[in-house]
């Protein structure tokens, strides 16, 4: 197995260019992360009445804007880039074929997210007529200026390319080794790149047809339910876009951080390959209360919805087993014993597990979220941002960084400055997130909506007892405080790293699983029937809701005909070149059928 064959050489020994690029997405990845923290900072305070001086209250969108795209857009998909990069290479332990290639996704992805960035920070220029104050869910009726779209759009392109480039190193690969199974990382790279060219093709629909036309002036009017639809068509999936390298990371890494091995190679295949199936026909849960979608299509989608629970269950069956193991390697008893003899000094193996613990929690706000009726209680209020913090904003986020203190030095033979800043930097993104969190599920519960610079309505009055508004308040402003610190503590981190000189000996190897991927039945790794099964689920779920939205509202909203004036001439035209071939058809059919008698 190519997996167990790396020996003491560390990653960038091995495959230097590409961990030139890994670094580079990286950083890109770190410098959005630098831009998100510190909007977050400001809107934390500025909502919780602590500090009100930086902005005006309209301002407050194009912070939130900012803090959004840049976070779960930028921050996260160019750590995907770079890690999935990482993982492919390594598994197949072979180099891309064609590094230019890389490069030029990589070019496209930074300068698409350069576009979309400025466009947001102009709104705050009141000279430039230019603004993107949409949020990162940015469907009509709010509108951007053209080149938030268009920026956006060249950015999903460079994703999409990356993932050509890195079916075309299976392939190769494949034909190099046509009898053996797909690695486990490089499985885990491939369906999440399938399942993402699935979702992205709804979004780049919208943003390409719709929004971008809109916004130029080709356009009058938008149908706002659709362009809502097909941003919640990806939206959802995205969700998973982003918590699948995660997991790349909890299956293949944390284990061997443990001290042990993965417990299930076949069980974190039927895992991606769940994701792969069920991540996008479930959109809708974000729409129970849009008006304009029968009940019975939201109720498909809950439906839908709870089966897509079955594959985080068995995560978080399958990684606590690995661990357990681990700890039972390096000597661990007891029910519970075993989990005092876990590395908890090490920042990437206790930064992995605080994100899986407070993930726990979020599948639980994820799970009330999605059931129809309790989320009428929840919608739009800032429960739902409570959920997000600990799902993106911490099993994904927390994972990330803490990944970093393990994956830096070997793709730059340069040690971690300081792994105890580190463990502190971990330990406290927890305690923020825990008080932050919490306090706004509690909010939300009471009412309190999301995306509101200043909360406190006249005439509506929030309990303010213990546990009530204002309290809850003091513990976002500190929890939000908290973790602004601790993302300028690992970004100084790395910076301080970068410093450092190289030295050899940081490699890493990763142990192969103990259930490993010969106990896989074959049929898991055939990507072209699940992709198969995938489009089909989605048309099964989309493809009324679709039809009914359209023929409702038209496709460019009510009023202006079902499709835009230019197509009309261009589908007679059409009509009347088919009418011939067809009549010349049926003829033939006819003749045919004379002839068979
Ligand atoms: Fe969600 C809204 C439902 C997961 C992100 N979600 C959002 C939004 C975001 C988001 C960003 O049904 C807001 C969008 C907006 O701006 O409007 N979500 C779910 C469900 C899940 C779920 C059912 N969400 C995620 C993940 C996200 C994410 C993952 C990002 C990465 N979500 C919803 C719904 C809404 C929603 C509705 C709409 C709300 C509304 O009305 O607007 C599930 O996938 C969750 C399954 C997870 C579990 C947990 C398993 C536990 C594990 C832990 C293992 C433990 C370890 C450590 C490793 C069942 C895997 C052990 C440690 C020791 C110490 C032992
Ligand atoms: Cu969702």
């Amino acid at each position: 197995m190519s997996e167990a064959l790396e020996g003491d050489r560390s990653f960038v020994d091995k495959f230097p260019q590409e961990a030139r690029i890994i670094r580079s997405a990286f950083l890109s990845s770190f410098f959005a992360l630098l831009l998100g923290a510190v909007f977050g900072i400001i809107q934390t305070l500025h909502r919780t009445d602590v500090f009100r001086g930086i902005i005006s209250s309209t301002d407050y969108y194009t912070v939130l804007t900012a803090h959004g795209v840049f976070l779960v857009i930028s921050f996260t998909i160019f750590f995907l880039v770079g890690l999935f990069t990482w993982a492919l290479t390594r598994s197949l332990d072979r180099p891309l074929v064609n590094i230019k290639i890389t490069w030029t996704w990589y070019a496209l992805m930074a300068i698409g997210m350069t576009m979309t960035g400025v466009s947001i920070l102009a709104g705050f220029v009141s000279s430039i007529d230019m603004s993107a104050d949409v949020l990162y869910t940015f469907y009509a009726p709010l509108q951007a200026h053209p080149l938030f779209y268009t920026g956006l759009a060249v950015f999903i392109v460079g994703s999409w390319i990356a993932g050509a480039d890195w079916f075309r190193t299976f392939l190769a690969w494949k034909r190099e080794h046509p009898d053996e199974r797909i690695p486990l990382q490089t499985f885990m790279v491939l369906t999440t790149m399938a399942m993402w060219y699935i979702a992205s093709s709804a979004v780049a629909a919208s943003v390409l047809i719709f929004l971008l036309p809109w916004s130029l002036g080709f356009i009058d009017q938008v149908n706002p339910t659709l362009t809502r639809t097909l941003f919640w068509f990806f939206g959802h999936p995205v969700v998973y876009f982003w918590l699948m390298p995660a997991y790349l990371l909890w299956y293949t890494v944390l284990p061997r951080i443990a001290g042990g091995r993965l417990f299930s190679d076949p069980l974190a295949r039927v895992v991606f390959v769940l994701f792969l199936l069920l991540s996008t026909p479930v959109g809708i849960h974000h729409q129970y209360l849009d008006p304009g979608i029968a009940e019975g299509f939201k109720f498909i989608s809950m439906t839908n919805t709870m089966f897509l629970l079955l594959p985080s269950l068995l995560t978080a069956f399958t990684v606590v087993a690995s661990v357990e193991y681990g700890a039972r390697q390096r000597g661990g008893t007891g029910l519970l014993g075993w989990l005092t003899d876990l590395p908890w000094r090490k920042p990437e193996f206790t930064g992995m597990m605080l994100a899986g613990l407070m993930f726990a929690a979020g599948g639980f706000s994820g799970m009330v979220n999605a059931g129809m009726n309790i989320n009428y209680m929840i919608h739009n209020t800032i429960w739902v941002p409570g959920h997000f913090h600990l799902t993106v904003g911490t099993a994904v986020a927390l994972t990330f960084m803490a990944a970093t203190y393990w994956i830096w030095p070997q793709i730059s033979n340069k040690p971690i400055y300081s792994r105890t800043i580190g463990l502190f930097q971990v330990v406290l993104w927890f305690i923020g997130m825990a008080l932050m969190s919490n306090a706004m599920h509690a909010q939300g519960i009471m009412g309190v909506p999301r995306r509101t610079a200043e909360p406190e309505y006249s005439g509506f009055d929030y309990p303010m007892m213990f546990g009530g508004f204002e309290e809850l308040n003091i513990q976002i402003a500190i929890g939000g405080t908290l973790l602004f610190v601790s993302t300028v503590l690992f970004l100084g981190n790395v910076v301080l790293t970068m410093g450092n000189p190289k030295v050899s000996g940081l490699a890493d190897p990763l142990p192969p699983a103990i259930s490993g991927p010969d106990d896989a039945p074959q049929v898991l790794d055939n990507l072209r029937l699940w992709v198969g099964i995938a489009l089909t689920l989605v048309v099964l779920a989309y493809a009324l809701p679709l039809a009914a939205i359209i023929s409702r509202g038209g496709l460019l909203g009510s009023g202006v005909g079902s499709y835009p004036v230019w197509l009309g001439p261009a589908f007679d035209a059409l009509v009347s070149a088919l009418t011939p071939i067809a009549d010349g058809a049926l003829d033939a059919a006819a003749a045919l059928v004379e002839v068979g008698k």
